[in-house]
């Protein structure tokens, strides 16, 4: 039995991803425009897949789809002072129709909190329409400064979920915070990518929110990656698009909103964490195609090797299962290597000797260990692998997050680990902004913020000044 690697994947991800994403046909990064890719067949199917989690999961919580305007004016745009302070430098704008020079510049939307505030404004009239709960999967813009990235660090963010909800007061507000980490959560779980949420400190939360809680993943190198976040945003937007209803007793007042956002990262994370040296692995439900038969051609055996091939794909077929019959003229072994670099979960193969005994061979993708299946028992054994894969993926991955978690309790340790550079680093914290910003100055760390709805053990000192800690505090390289 052989086994599955992951030298490349964790030593030279950065290769291993920009490979997989090419040689499996999923993203061409080499569109003339930078920060910008195309997403190809096959990586489009995953992406379809996992935005159906996505919607399934949203729409199940009574959050309603809609779609905004690319285009948000200049004056609206800039109505809330912190949101146009922390965005200004990101935006492309459209100064000019045709030759004529506009008279209001239009942003690109770099998120839509201004697109739907005049929105909010004319449909919530009274407390009975709230709460409202909406959310879009669109295109947004953003000028990133930072070396972009496939996926990752885009500027056209293709596919960016982003729900926006009002709520008549704070409480509502805030048990919204906590149905949105949840829903997080589940879609993460759905795909069987781990997580750690993080209340990121005042100096990084969103422009505009009161404040933000961000879920964190490992990357295979050990940076973290942000794969989600929800704000809540108090009565900011509230007040600058005079967004009121009025109460039971008649009053108006201000609604209280909130906003939480993931993108094309999550299939980004998706595709590393399950991988190997040999490419993606896909969770069964995500997988565009699930099982995949490979004829194993002998001298005489071509025809009976074929129809048997084709009633296995007809019966997987007709039960839902999502197969292919790759009869294509190259070798087995080549077979095999295309379609474990597309992560293709489960592999049946029919060969003289499967023949012989009524059965078949079938091949994991992720343990890649084989097995005999009886030709009566493919349909079951098909069925309990995508259960046993999904099971074993996401417990590995959560594992070796798990494992590339560390505590720190002086500060000499901190730093060694630092030097390591790998994974999430938990230290007893004071609370106050200097000692985390020492941690970043003397180290290439930056801060992840402290556990959010998570039992920790009580902190004692803080790493940084000794003085009595309250907090715990996470750290990490990060992308
Ligand atoms: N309006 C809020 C919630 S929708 C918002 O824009 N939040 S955000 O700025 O944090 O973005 C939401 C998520 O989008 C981030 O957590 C991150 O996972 C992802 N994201 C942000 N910028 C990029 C980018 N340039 N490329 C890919 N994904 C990105
Ligand atoms: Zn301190």
């Amino acid at each position: 039995m052989s086994l599955s690697m992951r030298e490349k994947w964790s030593k030279e991800f950065g290769e291993w991803f920009r490979d997989v994403l090419d040689e499996a046909e999923i993203y061409d990064y080499r569109y003339p425009v930078k920060g910008c890719g195309v997403w190809m067949p096959y990586g489009f199917a995953i992406r379809k897949n996992v935005l159906e989690v996505v919607r399934s999961i949203l729409d199940s919580l009574g959050h309603e789809e809609i779609l905004l305007p690319l285009l948000i004016p200049e004056d609206l745009f800039k109505k809330e002072a912190e949101h146009v302070k922390g965005f200004e430098r990101q935006v492309f704008w459209v100064t000019k129709g045709g030759e004529t020079e506009l008279d209001v510049k239009l942003a690109l939307r770099p998120t839509s909190e201004t697109a739907i505030g005049p929105m909010l404004k004319l449909w919530i009239k009274a407390h009975s329409d709230l709460p409202k709960k909406y959310y879009q999967i669109v295109s947004t813009f953003r000028y990133e400064t930072e070396a972009t990235k496939p996926m990752i660090r885009v500027r056209e963010i293709t596919t960016f979920k982003e729900a926006h909800t009002a709520h008549a007061t704070f409480e509502d507000s805030e048990r919204q915070v906590k149905e949105a980490a949840e829903a997080y959560s589940r879609i993460f779980d759905e795909i069987g990518i781990p997580y750690m949420r993080n209340k990121r400190p005042e100096w990084d939360k969103f422009a505009g929110a009161l404040y933000t809680v961000a879920f964190d993943t490992i990357m295979p190198d050990g940076r973290v990656m942000q794969i989600g976040t929800v704000h809540n945003l108090g009565q900011n937007f509230a007040k600058a698009f005079d967004i009121k209803y009025l109460t039971i007793d008649g009053k108006q007042e201000y609604v209280w909103q909130t906003c939480y956002g993931i993108s094309e990262r999550v299939i980004a994370a998706l595709i590393a964490i399950h991988g190997d040296d040999r490419g993606m692995i896909l969770p069964p439900n995500i997988a565009p195609i699930q099982v995949i038969i490979v004829p194993i051609p002998y001298k005489g055996f071509e025809e009976a090797v074929d129809k048997t091939c084709k009633e296995i794909l007809s019966k997987l077929l007709e039960k839902g299962v999502r197969a292919k019959y790759d009869d294509r003229e190259i070798t087995p072994g080549n077979k095999f290597y295309y379609w474990e670099k597309r992560g293709v979960p489960i592999r049946i193969e029919v060969g003289p000797e499967d023949l012989k005994m009524n059965s078949v061979t079938i091949a994991r993708r992720d343990t890649l260990s084989r097995e005999r299946v009886e030709m009566t028992e493919v349909l079951k054994r098909v069925n309990e692998l995508m259960v046993e894969i999904m099971e074993y993926i996401k417990s590995r991955a959560w594992s070796w997050m798990k494992q590339n978690t560390r505590k720190a309790t002086d500060y000499n340790e901190l730093k060694n680990m630092a030097e390591m550079g790998r994974g999430v680093i938990e230290v007893d914290w004071c609370g106050r902004f200097k000692c985390a910003h020492k941690i970043e100055e003397d180290t290439d760390l930056r801060v992840l913020g402290e556990p959010w709805n998570e039992d920790i053990e009580p902190p004692v000192k803080c790493i940084v000044c000794g003085e009595s800690a309250c907090k715990k505090l996470r750290l990490a390289k990060t992308y």
